[in-house]
């Protein structure tokens, strides 16, 4: 690697590190969900598979710029990489997938609604914008009690989720309370099989910031190196009391909406653009282009993800399901929060 210290960006970020631990939780992050696919397809999984592939730059490229402990991060279901990078231990993903009773929803909820709120991970409740509410009333309760600091509050959301109303309410009340807010907003062009042109007539989502009186970024969310500058200038906004900050990645999902869906609406001239590119391939090569890793090092990260992958999936898988005789099941994460209950 070569010395990366000489090449921060005007903000202060080194570039060069940044993109390594992000690009190190998108190997992770591809890789888990390949093998949870599969698993998936064998039929050993209850409930759907929902994967980020071709988000993981835009997705990692955020929560590794936050700071676990004390930043609030509200991912969803294609923020696998985003939550590996804000700290969740892999064995917690696939304890959720393969229904152990040790996971953290105790293998009682989907596998895509686990959280950590002790941690700063509120559990999703929906993936169409019901979490920019909640991540700002955590905010606003930090103000009241005097606790905010120089805190900021994250939350995810697609395309598809600015159409609804709750996205509209939320983003409001965060603008006029100036909430230290940042909005990551994954533009895969499709809500399900529903294409932008059916979702919204502005030209660029990020025209919407104008109207809610806030600031808005748009990012190539195939970049890795533009998805980490355009969240670092948006979380250090939000922290200087500039208000919420929306930060749109163009992007494509690089699957379907589930591993049940073949995506076979998405037209073959999206895939062959620019936005079509994966993100994963285009940070590889340029991790090893600009000297900043090397080839070999690439490639043990990659194993090693692969061995982390594998041995979490096995252990996971032979772990007991929950015994709806026996078991207390009222909502999981507060079960867990009021018993802070940790796992092995
Ligand atoms: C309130 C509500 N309505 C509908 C759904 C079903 N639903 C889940 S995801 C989705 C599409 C979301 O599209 P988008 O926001 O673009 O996110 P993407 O799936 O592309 O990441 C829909 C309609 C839901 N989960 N909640």
């Amino acid at each position: 690697m070569t010395d990366i210290a000489s090449q921060n960006t005007d903000d202060g970020m080194i570039l060069p590190e940044a993109f390594n631990n992000a690009f190190r939780w998108m190997v992770l992050a591809r890789t888990f969900e390949e093998k949870i696919a599969n698993v998936y397809r064998a039929g050993k999984i209850v409930g759907g598979v929902y994967v980020g592939r071709g988000q993981e730059a835009f997705s990692a490229a955020l929560a590794v710029q936050l700071q676990k402990g004390k930043d609030i991060y509200a991912p969803l279901i294609r923020d696998m990489a985003g939550r590996a990078a804000f700290g969740e231990p892999v064995i917690d993903a696939a304890r959720t997938y393969m229904g152990s009773a040790r996971g953290s929803m105790r293998g009682r909820d989907g596998n895509i609604h686990r959280g950590s709120p002790r941690e700063g991970v509120p559990a999703m409740i929906s993936h169409l914008g019901a979490m920019i509410s909640v991540v700002s009333g955590m905010l606003f309760a930090r103000r009241l009690r005097g606790e905010l600091g120089d805190t900021v509050g994250a939350a995810c959301i697609g395309d598809g989720a600015t159409s609804t109303g709750s996205v509209h309410e939320a983003l409001n009340m965060a603008a006029v309370e100036k909430l230290p807010l940042v909005v990551a907003i994954a533009n895969n062009q499709f809500a399900y099989s529903t294409p932008n042109t059916r979702q919204f007539a502005c030209k660029d989502l990020v025209d919407r910031a104008i109207g809610y009186g806030i600031e808005g970024t748009t990012v190539d969310g195939t970049d890795l190196a533009d998805c980490l500058q355009g969240f670092q200038g948006a979380i250090s906004r939000a922290k200087a009391g500039k208000g919420p900050q929306l930060v749109i990645g163009t992007l494509l999902r690089l699957s379907g909406h589930g591993e049940h869906d073949d995506s076979h609406y998405i037209p073959d001239e999206i895939r062959a653009s620019e936005i079509g590119k994966d993100c994963l391939a285009v940070a590889r090569e340029k991790l090893i282009a600009e000297g900043w890793n090397t080839e070999d090092d690439c490639n043990a990260m990659e194993k090693q993800a692969a061995e982390e992958v594998e041995n979490a999936i096995l252990k996971a898988g032979g772990e007991q399901p929950p015994d709806p005789y026996s078991h207390d099941w009222n909502a999981c994460s507060s079960e867990r929060f009021r018993d802070n209950l940790t796992d092995q």
